[in-house]
């Protein structure tokens, strides 16, 4: 099987490309600088028109977005436990988050920086700004919230690929100079996540590394 991963460091490719890892899936990673515009280059329209990633190509085949992609890896490689395919329960609720980060937090976050996915009015980007910083922001407290009943994992007892996923968000929170430490319920599943060598690896490939302070010894 042939398996090309579109990604850009530290995006919400992350969340991907640590499904990888975790499932030891032999591929060629594909970087682009979102930054210098590569994902609007007729290389990568060619492969994904949205111009968006993470994009998959697997035999010649496209999948993107986050969850779709996930949800291929947990079922194609069902021994690497990304989601809790044998409880029908926890399914549903690993793709009602999915589901909601991929529909309301990470726009919430777009609407920050992405004005043009929205609207072509400049007034009315500046407007979305500003109530994106407010949305991403009451989004991470929500994810904090998730923990208050003691669970170490977004779903329960078991480690599952959605909290990888929100690891996209604790990480993009200093960009709009939110404290980390505002949230120390999800602080201490991120400890756990760096303990993971799966997650460290998928790091190290995008040239990024965890928060030191986060790191077990320290
Ligand atoms: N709903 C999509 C969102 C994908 C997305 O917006 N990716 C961003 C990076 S986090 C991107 O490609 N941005 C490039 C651009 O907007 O030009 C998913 O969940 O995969």
């Amino acid at each position: 099987m042939s398996i090309r991963f579109y990604f850009a460091p530290g995006a919400c490719s992350l969340a991907v490309h640590i499904a990888l890892e975790e499932a030891g899936v032999e591929h060629i990673p594909i970087r682009l600088s979102l930054a210098d515009g590569d994902q609007r280059r007729p290389e990568f329209l060619s492969v994904n028109p949205l111009g968006r990633i993470p994009a998959l190509v697997v035999d010649g085949q496209l999948i993107t977005e986050v969850t779709g992609i996930l949800a291929w890896l947990a079922h194609r490689y069902p021994q690497a436990g990304l989601l809790p395919l044998g409880d029908p329960f926890l399914t549903g609720k690993a793709f009602e988050l999915a589901s909601w980060f991929a529909s309301s937090v990470h726009p919430s976050f777009a609407q920050i920086g992405r004005g043009e996915r929205f609207t072509d009015d400049p007034a009315t980007r500046e407007v979305l700004k500003a109530d994106g910083a407010v949305r991403f922001r009451r989004h991470l407290d929500r994810i904090e919230a998730l923990f208050a009943d003691g669970r170490p994992w977004l779903l329960g007892d078991r480690y599952s690929i959605i909290d990888a996923y929100a690891l996209v968000f604790y990480r993009w929170a200093p960009r709009l100079s939110i404290d980390q430490n505002d949230f120390p319920a999800w602080t201490a599943q991120v400890r756990r996540l760096y303990a993971r060598p799966a997650i460290l690896r998928a790091l190290a490939q995008e040239g990024l590394s965890p928060e030191p302070a986060l790191l077990a010894a320290a």
